[in-house]
């Protein structure tokens, strides 16, 4: 049998939130007007196309002391008093929705009581808090910190020790992966029956986790092949670079990078199951100033041989060489920039390429330029960034939360905005340039084993990251 468990409360407090980060769901309705949930809801969590747990979300209480002061009446009156007084109600309007938030409980559900713990406890709390010991049911207090306040959890804690099996905090705005599964293994100790199937569904959770990380690792790779190894033919004559076009052929070229960033970043999204949440990547961050210093940006990636032989080459070659290398430095989003580098490392010619365009590639009189693929490896280091950077704010923006106008710019719990790749050992940083050259010299065995090495790497970096609470 599958386990329900009901989320209940008091109205307003959060209930409905709470449910839709820990079922990762945000279809769940919720709203700051008390009374939006009026019927109990079933939200099942379904992995490898099993249902393995099922919440229930439920109408907050209406009449806790009218509640409670009837099922002291039943007490004495034999066993099942949820459904003796289910019978009772279902005919008195005033408590047709303590009948309704009652329903999962007379099923048996376990229960996950939320409170704002933000807020001092009341006397009517109480009494949902006595209706839910009564019921018997395996049960749980979670205290939802709405205002992050927290000089009332104490007086919460003590009211708790008196009907429920265990509390925790947990945040619907804030809980991570890791959070979840902490709370998936609190209300697993809660009761001895449900001690194996939860641990089923836990084990359940940490495989399907470490199989979407898994997925985002390989549209990761994919986008880094894909973005590295790019190249974008367009037909230009002399006249054209003469005309210094060079910008549009810069743009066709980005455009066409940032494409394919963003389409493995909506599949990413996806994975974590975020149909309304969009993480919107800065377009000029830290992250980007640090991975061009003042030194990469003068030169542009390029050795001093290659600009001698920029010098070298005379004029309309100048002009494109120079104009594109401006277009790369005075665009200033960074995401042009990997393209700049690419387009001067590797502007070729078509059948009769001079010995120089192994260096340049740039073909006076050709019938197409070549921009790309990518000569520099900061390219790779932005794109990875980039991608790290999504990833983390992904899977760290909690389902039950609304307020997506807050969704990009400075967050408290961004990273060090100066990159995830920054601190890594020198081994990792020596397997991206062995992939990076890989690429470049197409060289099949090379890059897989490189990129084998890449995925182990990134294995344990977004584990580390889902880690992190
Ligand atoms: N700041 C903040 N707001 C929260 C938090 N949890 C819930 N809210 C807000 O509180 C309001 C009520 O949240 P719901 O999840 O709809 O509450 P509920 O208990 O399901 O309410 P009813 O269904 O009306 O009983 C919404 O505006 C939420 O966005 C939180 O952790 N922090
Ligand atoms: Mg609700």
């Amino acid at each position: 049998m599958v386990p329900e468990i009901a989320i209940m409360g008091h109205p307003n407090e959060g209930k409905s939130s709470v449910l839709s980060t820990l079922a990762e769901d945000d279809s769940v309705r919720v709203s700051p007007t008390p009374g939006e949930t009026t019927h109990c809801r079933s939200f099942p969590v379904i992995i490898d196309g099993r249902e393995v747990l099922r919440f229930i979300d439920t109408p907050g209480f209406q009449n806790p002391s009218r509640v409670l002061s009837e099922l002291r009446r039943l007490a004495g009156q034999g066993d099942g008093i949820i459904r003796q007084f289910r019978e009772y109600a279902r005919s008195i309007p005033e408590l047709r929705d303590d009948c309704e938030l009652l329903q999962p409980v007379e099923r048996g559900a376990g229960i996950i009581y939320v409170v704002d713990g933000s807020r001092p406890v009341r006397n009517v709390d109480r009494d949902e808090m006595e209706i839910l010991r009564l019921s018997g049911n395996p049960r749980m207090a979670v205290i939802n910190c709405k205002d992050q306040r927290e000089e009332y959890l104490q007086d919460w804690k003590e009211e708790f020790r008196k009907a429920f099996n265990a509390n925790r905090v947990f945040s619907a705005h804030r809980a991570t992966y890791a959070e979840r599964i902490l709370l998936l293994e609190a209300l697993q100790s809660i009761d001895q029956d449900w001690h194996e199937v939860l641990g089923q569904v836990i084990s359940a959770f940490k495989r399907d986790w470490a199989a979407r990380n898994a997925a985002t690792i390989d549209l990761i790779i994919t986008m880094l092949s894909d973005c590295l190894t790019y190249r974008r033919l367009i037909d230009a004559g002399p006249e054209e670079l003469e005309r210094q076009d060079s910008e549009r052929f810069l743009k066709a070229y980005n455009q066409a990078i940032a494409e394919k960033e963003e389409a493995i970043h909506q599949k990413i999204r996806s994975l974590y199951k975020h149909n309304i949440f969009k993480y919107q990547l800065p377009a000029r961050s830290l992250l980007r100033e640090e991975l061009f210093n003042e030194r990469t940006w003068q030169i542009l990636g390029l050795s001093k041989k290659q600009l001698a032989i920029i010098g070298g080459l005379g004029g309309a070659a100048i002009g494109a060489g120079l104009d594109i290398a401006h277009a790369g430095l005075s665009m200033g989003l960074w995401a042009t920039v990997g393209g700049a580098i690419g387009a001067l490392g590797a502007i070729l010619g078509g059948e009769t390429a001079s010995a120089n365009a192994t260096f340049m590639g740039l073909k006076l009189g050709g019938q197409q330029l070549q921009i790309g693929p990518s000569k520099s490896i900061d390219l790779l280091f932005i794109l990875l960034n980039r991608s790290l950077l999504f990833y983390f704010h992904t899977i760290n923006w909690a389902h039950g939360r609304r307020d997506y106008a807050k969704a990009s710019g400075s967050e408290d719990r961004s990273p060090d905005q100066l990159g995830f790749t920054r601190n890594w050992s020198s081994a990792r940083i020596k397997v991206c340039h062995e992939y990076f050259r890989a690429l470049q010299q197409e060289n099949d065995s090379a890059r897989y084993k490189s990129e084998s090495d890449l995925r182990e790497i990134l294995e344990t970096v977004l584990m580390e990251i889902s880690q992190r609470s």
